[in-house]
C-alpha cells in the first residue's frame, strides 16, 4: 500500500476540491493483545493502537450539500449534513457521526472531505472504528465542539452500534481514540476506566485472509449465549454485575448447560488473564507469552471461534525462536492472529510463515510488523488544540 500521511492527504484534498482543508484528523486501527470477547461482557481488554491509520481532511462549505471522497476509489458520498439517513454504504461510518453531532445543539455546516488510509479494511484491525473516530475528532474541531477524545470514542461507538447497526463492545473506538505510543490501553469496559500500560514490544499481525462468512452469525450467537449464561448465573447471585465479573469457580458451581458453561468459563478466565498480563508488563516490561497461548486455547476449545488456519499459525509461531506468545485476535472465525516477541525474529520469520501457509492452505496471508502507536490526533497546526485527550 502507498505511503499515506497528513501531507499526502492535504494534497489529495487540494487535487479533489482545490485549496486547503480547514482541519485534518487521523485515527489508527488496533490489535487486541488479550481480553477477547470480554468487552461486550463488561470485562477488561488490552488493545493497542497500531501504526496504520485513516486520515480525514475536511472543510466547511457554503453550499447545500456535502461531499466526501475516499482515496480507495469507492463511490463518493453526497449528502445533506443536516438531514442524515442511513444508506448501507461505506460512508455511514462518517455520516453517522454527523447525525450524532446534529442531534446535540450543534448547527453543522455542509462539508467537503477526503478520506485516505493505509489501514486494510475487513481484516479485523478496526478500520471502521478508525474512520468513525477520525471523523469525530475532525468534525469536533471544525465546529469547535468542546468534547474530550473519550466522549468522542463513546459517540463513535454509538454510531457503530446504533447508526450502522453492528452490535459490538467499546474496545475498538476506545483503542483508536485513546491509544498512546509504546503503551497498551487497559480498559474496563463496564466502568470505562482506562490505564496506559507501558508496552514497547513488537507485534506481528498475521492476516489469514479467510472469508469471514461465519463471523456475523456466530458472533451474534455468542452474544446471546453470554446473555443467557449471565441470566442463569444471576438466578444464584442477583448482584452479579456482568458475565466477566463471575469467577471461574462460580461458573463451575452453577452447573450451566454444557455450551453455556464453556462460553462463561472462557469469559471469566480471559478477564483474569488480562489482569495477569498487565501485571507482567508492569513488573518486567515484557508480555507473558504463556497467557497468550492460554487465551488462544480457550478461544479454540471453549469459545469455539478459532479456525484450522488460526490454530496452524499459533502452532507454527511456537516453533520460532524469539517468539514468546501467539493467539488469534479479534472475534475469530478467520481474521488475524498475533505473535509477540523479539522484533528481529518476528520480521525474519514473515516470508517463511507466509510461504508455509500458502503451501498448507493455498491462501496468501498478509503480515505486518507493528508496535503500539499514538491514537487519534489532529494533524499539523491543529495539533494540541481542542478536542482534548
Ligand atoms: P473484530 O473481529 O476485530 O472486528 C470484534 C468486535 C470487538 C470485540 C472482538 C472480540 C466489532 C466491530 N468488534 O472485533 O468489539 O468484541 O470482536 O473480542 O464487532
Amino acid at each position: 500500500m502507498e505511503t499515506t500521511n497528513a501531507e499526502t492527504t492535504r494534497r489529495s484534498f487540494d487535487a479533489a476540491f482545490g485549496g486547503e482543508p480547514d482541519v485534518i484528523g487521523s485515527a489508527p486501527g488496533r490489535v487486541n493483545l488479550i481480553g477477547e470477547h470480554t468487552d461486550y461482557n463488561g470485562g477488561q481488554v488490552l488493545p493497542l493502537a497500531i501504526d496504520r491509520r485513516t486520515w480525514v481532511a475536511m472543510r466547511a462549505t457554503s453550499g447545500d450539500a456535502s461531499r466526501i471522497i475516499s482515496d480507495d476509489r469507492s463511490a463518493p458520498a453526497e449528502f445533506d449534513a443536516r438531514k442524515i439517513a442511513r444508506s448501507g454504504q461505506w460512508w455511514d461510518y462518517m455520516t453517522g457521526v454527523f447525525a450524532a453531532f446534529g442531534s446535540s445543539d450543534v448547527r453543522l455546516p455542509q462539508v467537503e472531505a477526503i478520506v485516505t488510509s493505509d489501514l486494510p479494511t475487513g481484516s479485523g484491525l478496526s478500520s471502521s472504528a478508525a474512520l468513525e473516530v477520525a471523523t469525530a475528532i475532525t468534525l469536533a474541531r471544525l465546529v469547535r465542539y468542546g468534547e474530550t477524545f473519550r466522549d468522542l470514542a463513546m459517540m463513535s461507538w454509538r454510531v457503530e452500534t446504533e447508526f450502522v447497526g453492528v452490535s459490538s463492545g467499546v474496545m475498538d473506538q476506545f483503542a483508536s481514540a485513546l491509544g498512546e505510543r509504546c503503551h497498551a490501553l487497559h480498559l474496563w469496559c463496564d466502568t470505562l476506566e482506562t490505564e496506559q500500560v507501558k508496552m514497547s514490544e513488537a507485534v506481528l499481525i498475521f492476516d489469514t485472509n479467510l472469508p469471514r462468512s461465519l463471523r456475523g452469525s456466530q458472533f451474534n450467537q455468542r452474544q446471546r449465549e453470554c446473555e443467557e449464561a449471565l441470566r442463569l448465573l444471576r438466578e444464584r447471585d442477583p448482584n452479579l454485575r456482568n458475565l466477566a465479573s463471575a469467577t471461574p469457580e462460580q461458573v463451575r458451581a452453577a452447573k450451566l448447560p454444557g455450551t453455556l458453561e464453556k462460553r462463561a468459563l472462557h469469559v471469566a478466565e480471559e478477564n483474569l488473564r488480562v489482569e495477569k498480563l498487565v501485571e507482567s508488563l508492569k513488573e518486567s516490561g515484557a508480555v507473558d507469552g504463556e497467557l497468550l497461548y492460554q487465551s488462544h486455547e480457550s478461544l479454540r476449545s471453549l469459545y469455539e471461534c478459532s479456525t484450522p488456519e488460526l490454530d496452524w499459525f499459533v502452532d507454527r509461531a511456537k516453533e520460532i525462536r524469539g517468539v514468546r506468545g501467539a493467539r488469534l485476535t479479534g472475534a475469530g472465525w478467520g481474521g488475524c492472529a498475533i505473535a509477540v516477541g523479539d522484533r528481529g525474529a518476528l520480521d525474519a520469520a514473515r516470508p517463511q510463515l507466509a510461504g508455509d501457509y500458502r503451501s498448507r492452505f493455498g491462501i496468501d496471508a498478509r503480515t505486518w510488523l507493528t508496535h503500539a502507536e499514538s491514537g487519534a490526533r489532529l494533524e499539523g497546526e491543529w495539533e494540541g488544540e481542542a478536542p482534548r485527550k
